[in-house]
């Protein structure tokens, strides 16, 4: 319904035949980096080798890998590239045809989770955000109210990161911008009862949406997880069912790093999906797909700039498409 729409490309840019406009045209402008990285890496591989042999397969898997796709899956796409030349499936070393066997397999190997935001049968909906300092909280949550509103939907910002004083002004500017109200209180505050008083507030007065900030590092892990349990505790209390989703915020420039906090993050609480931020930075676009791969959670925005502008709900097949030319 129109997610994918919006904000056209610079026609000046379309003149590129490469850059297909259209529908996920930021999709594909955000993963420029790593799209350029294989295509231009496999293109200069299929110029010298004429056969797909071992050699070239071993190299099409280093640069797949150097994606951050993870080891399995590029070992595993390599492994069926060579069997599908044996069996005369493809019959060259045409990169288009490769790039399309590519595609093909990759998305047929990732699993197809639901990657709908979970709203509420009756408003409020209530989406909890966790995730480290510097992550791009904040910004997503920016990002999300941003989308939200141009829906239509009347969105409420609570200001739980209340361990920081910046965290809170910071969120604050934004909903002056967005022109979305907000709940804040004092740094220090806690952050249980500002997400209280902000379901409260959006039940009073007709929101359909309530995004909760929460605190990205306390004064030890335990902390910090103990914190967001009891926000969780107090939110479901208000209302049944609800968070409705708990969205964990991952920087996608810090690769396998991004994987491991998602792991430490899942084992304290019930992640309900992943906002994979920073993916226009990053020549390593991959990691998504490790991510689908080792983490039984579906990433369901990924963030594709600074500005409120730069989301895109996650889709496989979209993804797979701006990863090859
Ligand atoms: N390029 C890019 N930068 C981002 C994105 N999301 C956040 N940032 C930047 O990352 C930095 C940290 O973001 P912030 O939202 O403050 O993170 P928080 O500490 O987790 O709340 C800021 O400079 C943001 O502008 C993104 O999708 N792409
Ligand atoms: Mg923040």
């Amino acid at each position: 319904m129109g997610l994918f729409s919006k904000k056209k490309e610079n026609p000046t840019q379309n003149s590129n035949k490469k850059e297909k406009p259209g529908l996920f045209a930021k999709l594909r402008a955000g993963l420029q980096k790593t799209r350029k990285k294989i295509t231009s890496q496999l293109k200069n591989l299929f110029s010298i080798r004429r056969r797909v042999d071992e050699e070239l397969c071993e190299e099409i898997f280093e640069v797949l890998v150097s994606t951050d796709m993870g080891v399995e899956i590029a070992q595993t796409l390599v492994d069926e590239l060579q069997q599908a030349y044996k069996d005369k499936e493809i019959h060259t070393q045409n990169a288009e045809e490769i790039y399309q066997y590519l595609k093909n397999k990759l998305k047929s190997h990732l699993k197809k989770h639901n990657y709908q935001i979970q709203l509420a049968p009756t408003p409020p909906t209530v989406l909890l955000i966790a995730g480290v300092n510097g992550s791009g909280k904040t910004t997503s949550i920016a990002k999300l109210a941003n989308l939200f509103r141009q829906q239509g939907k009347k969105v409420m910002l609570a200001a739980g990161d209340t361990f920081r004083a910046a965290a809170v002004e910071q969120l604050d500017i934004w909903a002056k911008r967005l022109d979305v109200d907000i709940v804040k209180r004092e740094t220090g505050a806690d952050p249980a009862s500002v997400a209280y008083d902000a379901l409260d507030s959006a039940l009073a007065k007709g929101h359909d949406i309530v995004i909760v900030d929460t605190a990205g590092r306390l004064h030890t892990q335990t902390h910090l997880m103990k914190e967001l349990e009891k926000i969780h505790r107090v939110i479901s209390k208000k209302i049944p069912n609800a968070p409705h989703e708990i969205l964990l915020v991952l920087d996608a420039t810090t690769g396998q790093n991004a994987l491991q906090q998602a792991k430490a993050f899942k084992e304290a609480i019930q992640i309900t999906g992943l906002f994979l931020a920073k993916l226009d930075g990053t020549a390593k676009g991959g990691i998504a797909v490790a991510i689908h791969q080792k983490m039984d959670v579906p990433v369901k925005f990924v963030g594709l700039g600074e500005t409120p502008n730069d989301i895109e709900p996650f889709n496989v097949d979209k993804f797979v498409e701006a990863l090859f030319e």
